[in-house]
């Protein structure tokens, strides 16, 4: 909390900090609740190990909220004109928005057709930008062959034991490499680059406590190109079951049919008139990408000694996996037909 305390100093805050408190469940950040007898802020370090160069995430987030948008939360500058204040660490600073929250798991239709509307408007705002000006944060993230690559140097060097008690995942890891290749044949047809979120988990945007409706599009920190089918398909992978990412029951897994339809219909009814033929056709096929890219890395981090996400037991990056691959069937038999 020091290091937070220091860094602080970076930003004109209102008021006189009272409390700093750890906030929310983000797999790679750490984020602080600061409350003044003001204001209430989100303070938060990034991740230097996943984010090597904050510089971009800097320009990004710069290009992005030149345009003054209320679909993102309140940025603060440093005293220095910078989004991202150096201490101990690279922090940011945002709004804390009390009423509203970020569902974790979507348990009813509302919360999806609201976040389905709000990144569906996020990428009609994000198609007046030109993807030149943004730049990858991280280097292939949503790369599917080069995560297979990762795959495979894990497969080489990966804990033993874990090699063996992974053996039924690495098989499916083998049996849907297939989605990959499809990829390259829709870039291929002209599936154009965009400014992409790359990170539209549910709970990266925020819905109105009271009555669900869609606030702000949280976590810049994946920004730049991408397609639409990245964004679209995380949102997918992470709202068509009821289930958390390390649920420990494989069987409560379940894809809702009418969420996947309302998920579509929302998006499509804010940006569907920017949107070419090739991505509107493989919306679903998006789905089924981001759930194989993630079951890889989930993978991937469990061979290689949970390396990368953070875990709160053994086995967690095991069962995150073994819950994606879960899906990625699921997922599949509904809409095979569609994709
Ligand atoms: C990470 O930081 P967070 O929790 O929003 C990850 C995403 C994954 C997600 C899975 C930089 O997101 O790519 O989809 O976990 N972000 C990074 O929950 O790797
Ligand atoms: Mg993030």
């Amino acid at each position: 909390m020091k290091e937070a305390l220091k860094a602080l100093q970076s930003y004109n805050i209102q008021g006189a900090v009272g409390k700093i408190a750890p906030f929310g469940s983000g797999h790679i950040n750490d984020t602080f609740l600061v409350e003044t007898d003001r204001k209430q802020y989100l303070f938060q370090r990034l991740n230097q190990h996943v984010f090597q160069h904050p510089d971009k995430v800097e320009g990004n987030v710069k290009s992005l909220l030149k345009g003054n948008s209320d679909l993102f939360v309140k940025h603060y500058l440093t005293q220095c004109g910078n989004y991202h204040g150096n201490g101990q660490g690279v922090w940011r600073l945002t709004d804390f928005v009390d009423d509203a929250y970020a569902p974790l798991t979507a348990d009813n239709l509302s919360e999806v057709v609201e976040a389905s509307k709000g990144f569906g408007r996020f990428t009609l705002y994000a198609n007046g930008l030109d993807a030149n000006q943004f730049e990858e944060t991280i280097s292939q993230f949503h790369d599917l062959n080069s995560r297979l690559k990762q795959l495979n140097s894990a497969l080489e060097n990966g804990i033993p034991e874990r090699l063996n008690k992974a053996e039924g995942l690495i098989s499916q890891a083998n049996s849907f490499k297939w989605i990959s290749t499809k990829m390259e044949t829709l870039i291929a047809k002209g599936l154009p680059v965009r400014v992409c979120h790359n990170d539209t988990k549910l709970d990266n945007c925020l819905l109105s406590k009271a009555d669900y409706s869609f606030k702000h599009i949280i976590d810049l920190d994946t920004l730049g190109p991408g397609y639409v089918l990245f964004d679209f398909g995380d949102l997918m992978r992470t709202t068509v079951s009821p289930t958390k990412e390390n649920e420990l029951d494989q069987e409560k897994i379940q894809i809702r049919k009418s969420f996947i339809e309302g998920l579509k219909d929302a998006f499509l009814s804010e940006c569907e008139a920017i949107l070419k033929e090739v991505e509107k056709e493989n919306l679903m096929f998006g789905g089924l990408y981001m759930t194989y890219i993630m079951a890889i890395r989930f993978l991937t981090d469990y061979l290689n000694g949970d390396v990368y996400y953070k875990t709160s037991f053994e086995s967690e990056n095991f069962i995150r996996a073994r819950n994606q691959f879960r899906l990625l069937q699921l997922i599949h038999s509904t809409v095979s037909d569609q994709s």
